[in-house]
């Protein structure tokens, strides 16, 4: 009855209106950042920008994991990433490259910074997070709203998308190896942009 009634809630046509404006919101701020980027090192810097917007399921999942009753208010209030952005890009000083530059930006508010680049997740999950509070103004009324955006490489992208598939949020016993494998191959992706980051800076240099 809670998932029904969140589900009722969360298909509400204002409430999706407001988040896909949202999603617009930060997608154009995201434009404008590639566009600058791109410029500025003459290549292209963002290689795709995705979002979701959590599944009802998810959040109730979520919201019961964190021990919280299953609710609107709750998933409003208690979650960070009913809707979440991600960017991938190619080299890993181009994450923080793009983090600072949606840092700066005056009307978006950083909430949270999350860095599991310098400090992978314990299943050797990386990416950098930034939970930020974004304005959205009808009228007389500003409301803010949250995202979440992970910025990463590709390589991490590819990682996270494995341990998707394979391991996260599965925990039966047989998955063990198969968690210690991908933590191995974690550190193979740090090792792999660490080197391409400096083969692009060996070439610039040329
Ligand atoms: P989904 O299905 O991607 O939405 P907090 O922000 O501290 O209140 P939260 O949100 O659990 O708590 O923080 P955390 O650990 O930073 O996780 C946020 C998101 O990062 C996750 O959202 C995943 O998308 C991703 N993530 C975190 N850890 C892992 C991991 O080990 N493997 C993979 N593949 N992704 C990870 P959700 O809601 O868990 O999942």
């Amino acid at each position: 009855m809670y998932l029904e009634r969140l589900n009722q809630k969360l298909s509400n046509p204002k409430f999706l209106l407001k988040k896909e404006w949202l999603i617009q919101n930060v997608k154009f701020k995201l434009k404008m950042i590639d566009l600058e980027l791109s410029e500025k090192y003459q290549r292209t810097v963002m290689q795709k920008v995705e979002h979701r917007i959590k599944k009802p399921e998810s959040i109730a999942r979520k919201l019961v994991k964190k021990g919280y009753k299953v609710s609107f208010e709750n998933a409003s209030a208690k979650l960070n990433d009913i809707v979440g952005i991600r960017v991938v890009c190619l080299y890993s000083d181009d994450v923080y490259k793009i983090a600072e530059l949606m840092k700066k930006q005056k009307d978006f508010t950083l909430i949270k910074e999350k860095d599991y680049i310098k400090n992978p997740k314990k299943s050797g999950y990386q990416s950098l997070h930034l939970i930020m509070d974004v304005p959205l103004t009808y009228q007389t009324t500003t409301e803010c709203q949250r995202i979440e955006l992970q910025i990463r490489t590709v390589a991490m992208d590819f990682w996270a998308g494995v341990d998707n598939h394979i391991c996260y949020k599965k925990k039966p016993e047989e998955m063990r190896k198969a968690e210690e494998d991908l933590k191995n191959y974690s550190a193979v992706i740090s090792k792999i942009d660490e080197q391409m980051l400096e083969l692009r800076k060996k070439v610039e240099k040329m």
